[in-house]
């Protein structure tokens, strides 16, 4: 199959997406951790992986890969042991909805909350803009609350992508102290004790 190599940062990054799905799928792989403090990912061996200097990126054989989610799906296209998109039709549409959802309405808060707080003023903001995006997220995550229901993944009742990626959206917004639900509590849990679980998901933040 050819060796796949994932490239993550050092801290908790949308790297991790692609590194439980490789867990999941029981595929084999190295993980080379950049540091993003020493601009490991402007470095130009870097650069001609990826042009736009962003995390993740995974070689495979030949093929360089970037985007978190295509690159989850594209692991879940080779996967000769499983299946983490739904079969049934209806399934597949409420998957597809609810990734096209994270990726407009909440991950681009986040987004420019970190950018805001965390990342250090790469950008020009206006006043107002930082609880303008929290107010976003707050609203728009609200939404995905009543789509967790206790004993039942994000689209339909089998495991799927879909969980991997919102685990990691919902468990970014909690650094902003949002409220989460009780029950969504229990689904963050329920998925922390996966067996694919990668330990270093918990450590990395
Ligand atoms: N849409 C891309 C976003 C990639 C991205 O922005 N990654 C962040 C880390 S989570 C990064 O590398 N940031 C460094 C930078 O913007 O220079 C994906 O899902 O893979």
């Amino acid at each position: 199959m050819g060796e796949i190599v994932l490239y993550a940062y050092k801290f908790r990054s949308r790297a991790e997406r692609v590194l439980w799905t490789l867990c999941e799928l029981e595929m084999h792989n190295r993980v080379v951790r950049l540091d993003f403090s020493k601009r490991e990912n402007q470095a130009s061996e870097f650069l001609q992986l990826n042009p736009s200097g962003t995390l993740p990126v995974l070689v495979h054989g030949d093929a360089v890969l970037t985007e978190s989610l295509a690159i989850m799906e594209y692991l879940n296209d080779i996967s000769t042991s499983q299946c983490l998109v739904p079969k049934d039709t209806k399934d597949r549409y409420k998957f597809r909805q609810v990734l096209h959802y994270g990726l407009t309405a909440v991950e681009p808060y986040l987004w420019v909350a970190d950018q805001i707080t965390r990342l250090g003023q790469r950008y020009s903001w206006p006043d107002g803009a930082l609880s303008e995006a929290l107010r976003q997220v707050r609203h728009n995550i609200a939404i995905v609350w009543t789509w967790v229901h206790p004993q039942c993944y994000l689209a339909g009742d089998k495991f799927t992508l879909a969980d991997i990626f919102f685990y990691h959206l919902i468990t970014w917004s909690q650094q902003y102290h949002f409220e989460v639900p009780e029950h969504v509590e229990r689904y963050l849990r329920s998925l922390e004790s996966r067996r694919a679980f990668p330990p270093e998901m918990r450590g990395i933040l």
